[in-house]
């Protein structure tokens, strides 16, 4: 009896070891997962990627993607459930072209969908869009968030309650493009071109109470070395790129992101939501494929980091979801996942 018990413990162990390298889903392709737990299941908003026959460049214009769909599942291992399509872009009267990575968040039996796409001028803008349920389908508002810009939404809500949106990502992301305060048109594709200045910063701003407009101002996430520094331009192993979040262990809070251009997943730690953060180091070794994007979050005391990679096409703008689990050391630092 006991050898059967035995048994049957490997092989659950096994089955959740193998769900934890496997794609979630094959049936489509998905990516930049924003993985939350609502009434005690677990929902993953990624980005639904197609390939729409767009050459690759340093723009990102190959991720041409125009809906979203919303997976589900009850438990890590457990069946995971497509909801089907959650938002078009033909129903969001200011897009113009690609749904890039989104996110969620549940308000006062409300739930809302963040998301960055094009305006009809090319210019990234963050949208809102409400549901009743957290599968959708979603009801976009007229127009983007009033002062947003930039791609990469996410949203962060304080044991306060005060909720938070951190977006941003250069390059293709435009978020150089705004450091006069104003869309520059004609500004640098990549960076501030200056490797000796302070690298440009993710954003930060409180959201409204009905958490639909920011109600604040927009401010830098700073991340300083442990010298008090701030990470410099030409500093790419370390400084921000895109693909934020946020997440609170044991009061301290956890900013993390992608570096871009090396690859890698990085965090800062600060006791504030709002920075100024310390750099901490990587916590995931680049990925098969160019982006790398990630959320993570907390399920029946353990915590998993839900992430992409190109495993099922091989190509860097056909992703698929996985998810595994991360380990918070007991000095705070995050163990280093090679995926
Ligand atoms: O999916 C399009 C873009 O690729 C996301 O917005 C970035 O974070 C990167 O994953």
């Amino acid at each position: 009896e006991k050898e059967k018990e035995a048994s049957v413990e490997d092989t659950k162990e096994t089955t959740e070891k193998e769900f934890l390298t496997q794609p979630l889903v094959s049936h489509i392709y998905t990516a930049d997962p924003s993985a939350h737990v609502f009434d005690g299941k677990i929902y993953i908003y990624p980005s639904h990627d197609i390939d729409a026959g767009i050459p690759e460049n340093d723009n990102g214009d190959h991720f041409d993607m125009r809906d979203y769909h919303i997976l589900s599942m009850d438990s890590i291992g457990g069946k995971v459930t497509d909801h089907g399509i959650a938002l078009d872009i033909k129903d969001i009267p200011w897009a113009g072209r690609q749904l890039w990575a989104p996110d969620a968040a549940y308000k006062n039996g409300t739930y809302y969908l963040y998301f960055p796409v094009k305006d009809k001028d090319d210019v990234f803008r963050i949208g809102v869009a409400t549901s009743k349920s957290p599968q959708g389908p979603f009801t976009p508002e007229k127009e983007p968030i009033k002062g947003s810009f930039s791609i990469d939404p996410a949203v962060f809500t304080d044991d306060d309650g005060t909720s938070y949106m951190y977006f941003g990502g250069i390059w293709g992301g435009q978020l150089q493009q705004w450091a006069s305060g104003k869309f520059d048109a004609n500004g640098s594709k990549t960076d501030l071109e200056d490797p000796n200045v302070p690298a440009l910063s993710c954003k930060v701003v409180k959201l409204s109470n009905d958490m639909l407009q920011f109600d604040g101002p927009v401010q830098d996430v700073v991340i300083n070395d442990s010298n008090g520094k701030p990470l410099l331009t030409s500093d790419h192993d370390r400084r921000f790129f895109e693909g934020s979040w946020m997440h609170k262990y044991n009061n301290k809070y956890y900013f993390t992101y992608s570096t871009g251009d090396t690859h890698y997943l990085a965090y800062a730690t600060s006791d504030k939501p709002t920075g100024p953060f310390v750099y901490g180091g990587h916590f995931m070794n680049p990925v098969q494929g160019w982006t790398t994007h990630h959320s993570i979050v907390e399920i029946n005391g353990k915590w998993y980091i839900f992430y992409h990679d190109t495993q099922l096409s091989g190509k860097t703008h056909l992703r698929n979801v996985k998810v595994t689990e991360l380990t918070h050391n007991p000095d705070g630092s995050l163990e280093l996942i090679n995926p």
